[in-house]
């Protein structure tokens, strides 16, 4: 071990006592369900702020719907590795809530003038019964908390989804939905309005419209929404040259979700030179579209400021270390013939995916393996093939030299092979994964030593 990467460990050995980390492509948060990603860079990291998740059963929130009843803050400065910092809000510490509500719907939060300040909607103790969203704000020293909530939600705003811009004059800016978007300028203490609530005209009139985000990109302001044009959600845009409008309808970022999910939700930001969107999909609950998973996806801008449509990854983005598990089932490429992903476990979806290759030349390809310098010797994968087989290494692309074969022995257990790889190169380079005799392989991961 080089003392830098001694350091990193014990780094790592630290922030583990207190918090929990996850190693993940899409979706990036796979212990618990997440969703409404609201993305923020603070100093050199990503934090993300989304909806937590959980079943309604008999004694919590209403079966079949929305069941939310904290939020957690998760943090990267890689946006592969993820730290959950805990719950820093929930429904049972926040005087004006219904704690028996499981209303913590889409959160944001911004900094200013030294505070953090976590902005949620949930429905308010005197409202009528599924009824009566209001948004209240928690304010922190950290972007992870402790957060200590105000006593009362902001006066004046009836709704979901806040969404806050401060702009280069430093004029704040809220956003919420209530079927259409709304905005209304906040006063320096980002706790009361400054301006009366205004509709935001020239959006799409029919299908329902939320969860807004705004954000500014060489003068020019963008409004994301999701909204109904069909029969789910798909992610839109506008367009302004201020804030409050006159907005323009200017194009779809992500279409509907094959999976059916009837919510997306989304934020954009900018970190170290790229720009990146953070959504959700039902990734971990295929069968119920209400326990929703976060993903993240590069996203690119046309010479003319439009947005380039985002085909949605199961890679999603970073780099990955060649000594981690390099979980192919989140490929960036596959044949299409002859290779399925399945859960390990369909009863436990948190424990993820596999890749099965199934015909003699199927593959998968899964980019951006960092090698480092080239000291890696070895390869472990974790297979099992009840009649056994041959899989093939290859780096860059199918048809570049093989640079390992490894023999899966049958069995009905998952076995960790071991292989000598002599000469691996340094550098990033994608790995491909194919299958060269055998008739089913299932793969859980591969990594280099
Ligand atoms: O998560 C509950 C609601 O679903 C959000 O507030 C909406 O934006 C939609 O994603």
């Amino acid at each position: 071990m080089t003392n830098s990467s001694r350091y990193r460990f014990i780094i790592l050995i630290f922030v583990s006592a207190f918090a929990n980390i996850m190693i993940a492509q899409n979706p990036i948060i796979t212990d618990q369900f997440t969703a409404d990603p609201s993305a923020r860079v603070f100093g050199e990291k990503v934090y993300l702020y989304p909806s937590h998740d959980i079943l309604a059963n008999e004694e919590r929130g209403r079966i079949g719907w929305f069941c939310m009843e904290d939020y957690h803050v998760f943090s990267s400065d890689n946006l592969t590795d993820w730290i959950d910092h805990g719950v820093i809000v929930s429904q049972y510490n926040v005087p004006w809530v219904n704690s028996a509500s499981y209303s913590m719907w889409a959160p944001d939060c911004i900094y200013r003038n030294g505070k953090y300040y976590f902005y949620f909607p949930a429905r308010a103790k005197d409202a009528e019964p599924r009824k009566g969203f209001r948004v209240g704000v928690a304010v922190s020293d950290e972007p992870y908390g402790p957060f200590k909530p105000e006593s009362e939600p902001i006066k004046g705003v009836f709704g979901i989804d806040p969404n806050v811009f401060i702009d280069e004059d430093k004029q704040a800016y809220l956003y919420w939905s209530a079927g259409k978007i709304f905005v209304a300028k906040l006063k320096e203490n980002m706790v009361e309005l400054d301006s009366e609530p205004m509709l935001i005209e020239n959006l799409p009139s029919e299908g329902l419209i939320e969860g807004p985000y705004l954000f500014k990109r060489n003068g020019i302001y963008y409004l994301t929404y999701p909204h109904v044009e069909n029969e789910t959600e798909r992610l839109e845009y506008a367009v302004a040259d201020n804030p409050m409008g006159p907005f323009e309808v200017t194009g779809v970022i992500m279409d509907e979700s094959p999976s059916g999910c009837w919510t997306n939700h989304q934020s954009i930001i900018e970190y170290n030179n790229q720009w990146y969107i953070f959504y959700h999909d039902n990734d971990l609950s295929p069968d119920f579209d209400k326990n929703r998973s976060i993903k993240i996806d590069s996203l690119f801008f046309h010479e003319d400021g439009t947005i380039k449509k985002v085909i949605p990854s199961l890679r999603g983005v970073g780099v990955t270390d060649a000594s981690r598990k390099i979980q192919i089932d989140r490929y960036s490429n596959i044949r299409d013939e002859g290779t399925s992903v399945e859960f390990l476990d369909a009863m436990d979806t948190f424990g993820g995916w596999k890749v099965i290759l199934e015909d003699e030349n199927s593959w998968v390809k899964y980019n951006s393996v960092d090698f480092g310098a080239g000291n890696f010797n070895s390869v472990h994968v974790k297979a099992l093939s009840s009649e056994g087989g041959i899989i093939q290494l290859h780096l860059n692309d199918v048809s570049s030299p093989v640079i390992s074969e490894i023999k899966i022995p049958a069995g009905n257990d998952w076995e960790i092979i071991n292989t000598i790889v002599p000469g691996l190169k340094s550098g990033t380079h994608n790995l491909i994964v194919s299958l060269k005799t055998g008739s089913r392989i299932e793969i859980d991961w591969i990594n280099f030593n």
